[in-house]
């Protein structure tokens, strides 16, 4: 049967949005398992292209390696940052270490939030031709 397409293209890549929870580092390894990566996002449309899902998701971002130092899953540095009002805050100094989509409504949708929830998760796998 065919119950696994369930790949989404946009813009030159492909997109699977989770119908589970789990943890990031268990969403990433899914991810990876699928021969994608959690979602990096880089551009205006393409953080419009995730919120449309409006799914509360992990994405490929986190700063576990350095506090403060925000890297996607790629090792690349964040330079386009859509942080909700008030983000990011390490919420009553917990280590919020990973990123999830949390707003829907507008381009400041993202919360840092504890590695260990469970959330959706959005992969991206690029389309090579
Ligand atoms: O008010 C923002 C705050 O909301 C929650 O904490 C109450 C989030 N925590 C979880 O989702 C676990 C915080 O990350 C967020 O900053
Ligand atoms: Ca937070």
């Amino acid at each position: 049967k065919f119950a696994e397409a369930k790949w989404v293209y946009f813009s030159g890549s492909f997109y699977y949005v989770s119908t589970t929870k789990k943890s990031w580092h268990s969403s990433q390894y899914d991810c990876r398992w699928r021969g994608a990566d959690l979602v990096i996002i880089s551009s205006r449309k393409e953080e419009e292209f995730t919120r449309m899902f409006q799914k509360r998701a992990w994405i490929g971002l986190t700063d576990r390696i350095r506090e403060g130092s925000f890297k996607w899953v790629d090792g690349t540095a964040l330079t386009r940052s859509c942080w909700r009002f008030g983000e990011l805050n390490q919420f009553k100094g917990r280590n919020e270490d990973c990123v999830e989509i949390k707003n829907f409504d507008s381009e400041r949708s993202w919360n840092d939030a504890q590695c260990a929830n469970e959330n959706y998760w959005i992969c991206e796998k690029n389309f090579d031709i």
